[in-house]
């Protein structure tokens, strides 16, 4: 079903909200949607590349050939999620070259959850586990986001993350059946990446002010805690049956709400890590911004190319 084009653009804008259509980006859209756009858009395409350090820490170190080439194709992976996902802000009249100043020069944020160390090769595969679980949760239903461009980009990125989160838990379910020190690896891996990866869907409802307005205009579908108890509903017989304890004492079904309850996740470590003072906050930045620099060459080559292609297309049409 397609709306009819209205008189007024507002009309036909919230009228292809109301039927669950998609805005694309030659239709009007409120001044606040395009900028609440690019900021999500922005803040996802930065925590993709930013995502790619933690877990590139490993690649030298991988205990294997496949473990090695798995690794390598999941950050990669991430590193093409983020040139879709600049490429989608990039339809909102943004430029790409801006959005990555402003990462780099910490004016626009990226997901708190690459802001802690990788201290084992367990670290690998529970981030795959947890993390990409986590964003799975959060990303499935920004399939049916209003934003065209952005739910389109998200239906490859979710299929690429399962995977991502399959690779995790096959590598878990390894290294549990391995010995004692290797199991060790993975309680401590998950005692250090359960608490951050809640944290991973935003603060609580009540105290995230973009939620309501993102709701009303289709871009979000639930809220920061619907996502979060559906992890943790989802995750709790996975570690079951992995064989691992999650860090939280307070976690149990609760048969009454058909959920599981969990303890209180502790804010102010968010707040801190969002604000920049988190583990690695400032190596994640060094990192890339050194990785920018080191491509400057890269770029200037690329954009002489294109301009001299576009002089001889000039002097063909004379
Ligand atoms: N970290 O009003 P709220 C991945 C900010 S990539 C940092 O609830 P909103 C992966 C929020 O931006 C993971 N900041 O905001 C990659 C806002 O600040 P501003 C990234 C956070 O937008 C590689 C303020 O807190 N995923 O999965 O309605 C390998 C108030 O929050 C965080 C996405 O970006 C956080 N965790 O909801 C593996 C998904 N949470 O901007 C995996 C798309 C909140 O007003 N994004 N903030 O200054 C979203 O779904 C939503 O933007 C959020 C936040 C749920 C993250």
């Amino acid at each position: 079903m397609t709306v009819e084009p209205m008189a007024e653009p507002r009309d036909h804008f919230e009228a292809t909200i109301a039927a669950d259509q998609r805005i694309e980006p030659r239709d009007w859209m409120p001044e606040g949607y395009r900028k609440t756009m690019v900021r999500q858009i922005a803040q996802h395409a930065h925590s993709e590349i930013i995502g790619m350090q933690p877990e590139g820490n490993w690649i030298t170190r991988a205990p294997s050939l496949r473990r090695k080439a798995i690794l390598l194709a999941k950050v990669q992976d991430e590193a093409g999620h983020g040139l879709y996902l600049y490429s989608a802000a990039e339809t909102l009249g943004v430029d790409r070259s801006d959005l990555v100043e402003k990462l780099i020069t910490g004016r626009q944020k990226y997901s708190s959850i690459f802001n802690y160390p990788t201290l084992s090769f367990a670290d690998v595969g529970v981030i795959g586990w947890l993390v990409d679980g986590a964003a799975i949760c959060n990303q499935v239903p920004l399939c049916r986001s209003s934003y065209g461009p952005y739910a389109r980009a998200m239906i490859r990125i979710c299929k690429e993350e399962s995977f991502h989160q399959r690779q995790g838990y096959e590598l878990l379910m390894t290294m549990m059946s391995g010995t004692q020190a290797q199991r060790d690896m993975v309680q401590d891996a998950t005692n250090r990446w359960w608490w951050p990866s809640l944290m991973m869907f935003g603060p609580p409802d009540e105290e995230s002010p973009n939620t309501a307005q993102s709701m009303a205009w289709k871009i979000k579908r639930h809220t920061n805690d619907e996502l979060r108890q559906r992890f943790v509903d989802m995750t709790v017989p996975q570690a079951d049956k992995l064989g691992v304890t999650l860090p939280d004492p307070d976690l149990r079904w609760n048969a009454e709400r058909g959920h599981y309850d969990f303890g209180a996740v502790d804010w102010s470590e968010f707040k801190r890590v969002i604000a920049g003072d988190g583990p690695c906050n400032a190596e994640r930045i060094a990192h890339r911004r050194r990785a920018h620099e080191d491509g400057a060459w890269v770029r200037a080559a690329a954009s002489a190319h294109a301009a001299k292609r576009a002089e001889r297309v000039k002097e063909a049409a004379r």
